[in-house]
């Protein structure tokens, strides 16, 4: 215990005890999943498949990864699921080079409506290599059906990825075969934010109408960080190249050796998401996402609240942020539909249950959390965002000083210590 590195552990240690963790991507995994994270397993070198290495000595690896394999397979139902991607980005990134040839169309939700940067950002490989288009959620925060319909038609795609970060309603997964069949396109859903809810049953499938599934395995699901591609029974009948097409395209397309340890702890989460509490959990996640949308005076079908603090003044996600956090509670600031201040300094904030719900806390816990939001809102009232660009930087800093001196700040913290140190959390005394 003498690298400085363990020190700075506890002091983030401290930070996810007595806080509240907000990020609706965020969890706390269980102790068996950090044990196995922390194995010897990292010392390995497995380039390849199970059985099918470029080195010696992958035996146990071999059983591990076929295992971790199976129970993915089990979990969502689907004929073949592939465990080495690192993480989501590279997970979508071996899709798309399985699916299109560079230069192709993809389609999927623009950033700016909830989408994801893999799925035709700006800026990202998946609109450098390919040609993105981005359909986008209307006036009422849900997805364009009618937009995406016209844009598939006049693009073409090969590829459309159904998939969110910061949308707060069930997704519609046979409207968008609908669209897919229509263009002969290759159906996506990257369920990485509601992977635990689907595991446990409370929000739809897609398996019956996509042909390949993406999740990063750390959200809703409860993992460590990493990620799993599946192709189901219509992906499989649409490609039956498909499988060889996705080795590939993970190695030697973009990885080299698999993190071991990452999946053996994801199998682990498995295992977990397999027993009959995980489903408790899933529904309480939810359960608790509406109590909470409610309190803030918003809606919620999954598992996040997107906050429009419009209602507040101009620009506020950032303020609101740091006002939260200055509270001990942590959330991202995040754009809303139609942002009316800027994608870096942006109108509202995203908030959800994921990682409250795995420490125990239920409804009746929620509405506490809701007043402690409220409370800390407050303090951001008349801190408008400058409409001149060149007057920010100076006023983000000026504001920040403020609100570090908030009494009304520091008093709530002090209660939300109280309150999420009664709470415990896997790995932390
Ligand atoms: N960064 C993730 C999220 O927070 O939603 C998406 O990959």
């Amino acid at each position: 215990m003498s690298s400085r590195v363990f020190k700075l552990i506890s002091e983030e240690a401290h930070r996810q005890k007595y806080g509240l963790e907000m990020i609706p991507s965020e969890n706390y995994v269980s102790a068996n999943v950090l044990k196995a994270l922390g194995s010897i397993l990292t010392n390995k070198y497995s380039e390849g498949f199970p059985g099918r290495r470029y080195y010696g000595g992958n035996e146990v690896i071999d059983k591990i990864e076929n295992y971790a394999s199976d129970l993915a397979k089990k979990l969502f139902g689907v004929p073949l699921a592939f465990m080495q991607s690192y993480s989501g980005s590279p997970a979508n990134m071996a899709v798309t080079m399985a699916v299109c040839q560079p230069g192709e169309v993809v389609m999927g939700l623009a950033l700016s409506s909830g989408g994801h940067l893999t799925h035709g950002a700006h800026l990202n490989f998946s609109s450098i290599f390919y040609k993105a288009v981005n359909y986008s959620v209307g006036k009422d925060w849900k997805i364009d059906f009618v937009e995406l319909e016209k844009l598939a038609k006049k693009h073409k795609p090969k590829l459309i990825w159904v998939g969110t970060t910061a949308y707060p309603y069930k997704l519609e997964y046979k409207k968008f075969r609908k669209i897919a069949d229509l263009v002969g396109a290759t159906l996506v859903a990257d369920i990485a934010h509601i992977a635990g809810l689907i595991a446990g049953g409370v929000h739809e499938s897609p398996v019956k109408y996509v042909d390949i599934i993406t999740t990063t395995t750390h959200k809703t699901l409860r993992g460590p960080r990493g990620a799993m591609i599946m192709v189901t029974s219509l992906g499989l009948k649409r490609d039956p190249e498909m499988k060889a097409k996705i080795e590939r395209a993970i190695i030697p397309g973009i990885q080299g050796g698999p993190h071991n340890h990452q999946t053996a702890a994801i199998a682990v989460s498995l295992e977990e998401a397999l027993k009959p509490s995980f489903k408790r959990y899933a529904a309480q996640v939810v359960s608790n996402a509406k109590v909470l949308a409610k309190e803030l005076g918003t809606i919620s079908e999954v598992h996040l609240i997107l906050l429009s603090l419009t209602n507040y003044g101009y620009g506020l996600g950032y303020q609101a942020q740091y006002a939260l956090e200055e509270a001990g509670m942590t959330v991202n600031k995040n754009t809303i539909p139609g942002e009316p201040a800027s994608p870096f300094y942006p109108s509202g904030i995203r908030l959800g249950t994921p990682a409250l719900t795995s420490r125990g806390m239920k409804e009746k816990d929620m509405v506490k959390v809701a007043g402690w939001i409220k409370r800390a809102l407050e303090e951001i009232r008349g801190l408008d965002l400058p409409k001149e660009q060149e007057k920010r930087k100076d006023f983000l800093k000026e504001i920040k000083e403020k609100l570090h001196k908030s009494i009304n700040l520091k008093k709530i913290r002090k209660e939300v210590e109280a309150f999420a140190g009664k709470f415990p959390v896997p790995g932390i005394q």
